[in-house]
C-alpha cells in the first residue's frame, strides 16, 4: 500500500479538489493521511463536507508540536504503507506522478524525488529568490557532491519503509526534512532516484514557507553534503 502523507494548515479552499484529483490518478491501494495541527483547522470541515465522501482518507492529529516537520513525523508514525509519499495539499504537486514514484521505490530505490530540474520537469511561479536558491542547491549538489538527483529540496518524494523506520530525523523544523532524508539515504549507500515533475505555485490559500527562518536548516545539510563529498565520510557526519 502507498501511504500519502499530506500536511495541512487551513487548506479549506484546496483540499477537496486536491483529494478528488488524487483519486483520479492513484489507482493502487493507498491511504491518504491528512495531518493537521489543531482542531479548528479549516481543512477539517471541508473534508467532512465532501459528497460523496472521499475514500482512503484518514485524518491524523499531529500532537508532536506545531509546524510542518512535526506534522510530517506524525504522518510517518501513522503510516503503514511499504511506500510513503509526501505531498502538499496546495495542489503544487502532480498526483499523476505518485504511482511512477512508488513504482521506482518498489523497484529498489529508497528515495524518489519529484524533480523540477531535469528534462521534463518544470517550476511554475513562486518567489524568484526561493526558486533560484532551490535550483542552485539542487544542481550544485548533483555536480559537486555526487548526489544522483538534481532536485534536493522538493518535498514531493516517495520513501521506502526503511527510510521512515531506520533513518533518525535530527532536524527540528522546516521542509529541510526532504534534504536530510535524501542525503542520509545516499550516505547509507541506498539508491536515490528522481522522476520529472511540474511544481505550480498555489492559486488559493496562503503560503507558510519561511525562507529566511528556514535557510540555516537547509544550509546545514548543504554544507554537510559538500564536506562529506570533499573530505570523506568521517568529517561532519
Ligand atoms: N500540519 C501543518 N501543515 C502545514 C503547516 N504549514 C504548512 N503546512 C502545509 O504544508 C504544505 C506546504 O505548505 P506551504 O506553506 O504551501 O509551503 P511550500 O509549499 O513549501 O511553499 P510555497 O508553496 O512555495 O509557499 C501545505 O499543504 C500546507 O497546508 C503547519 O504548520 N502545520
Ligand atoms: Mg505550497
Amino acid at each position: 500500500m502507498i501511504s500519502i502523507v499530506v500536511p495541512v494548515f487551513n487548506e479549506a479552499e484546496n483540499i477537496q479538489p486536491f483529494l478528488r484529483d488524487l483519486e483520479v490518478h492513484v489507482h493502487e491501494p493507498h491511504e491518504t493521511l491528512i495531518v493537521y495541527d489543531f482542531l479548528e483547522d479549516s481543512t477539517l470541515p471541508a473534508v467532512a463536507a465532501m459528497e460523496p465522501p472521499c475514500p482512503h482518507v484518514r485524518l491524523v492529529h499531529n500532537t508532536l508540536g506545531k509546524g510542518v516537520l512535526n506534522a510530517l513525523k506524525a504522518g510517518f508514525n501513522s503510516s503503514s504503507g511499504d511506500v510513503v509519499v509526501v505531498m502538499m495539499a496546495d495542489r503544487s504537486d502532480e498526483p499523476k506522478d505518485v504511482e511512477p514514484m512508488a513504482r521506482l521505490v518498489r523497484g529498489g530505490a529508497d528515495v524518489v524525488a519529484g524533480s523540477r530540474y531535469v528534462k521534463g520537469g518544470r517550476q511554475e511561479g513562486g518567489p524568484l529568490l526561493k526558486r533560484t536558491l532551490s535550483r542552485l542547491a539542487g544542481v550544485s549538489l548533483y555536480y559537486l557532491a555526487g548526489l544522483p538527483i538534481k532536485d534536493a529540496t522538493n518535498n514531493f518524494r516517495a520513501y521506502s519503509r526503511r527510510v521512515i523506520e531506520e533513518i533518525p530525523i535530527e532536524g527540528e523544523m522546516s521542509f529541510a526534512l526532504a534534504m536530510e532524508l535524501t542525503l542520509k539515504a545516499h550516505w547509507n549507500g541506498w539508491r536515490v532516484a528522481e522522476v520529472p515533475t511540474t511544481w505550480r505555485d498555489r492559486t488559493a490559500g496562503q503560503s507558510r514557507f519561511r525562507l529566511f527562518a528556514w535557510m540555516p536548516h537547509y544550509l546545514k545539510w548543504y554544507l554537510r553534503a559538500l564536506r562529506k563529498a570533499w573530505f570523506g565520510g568521517k568529517v561532519g557526519s
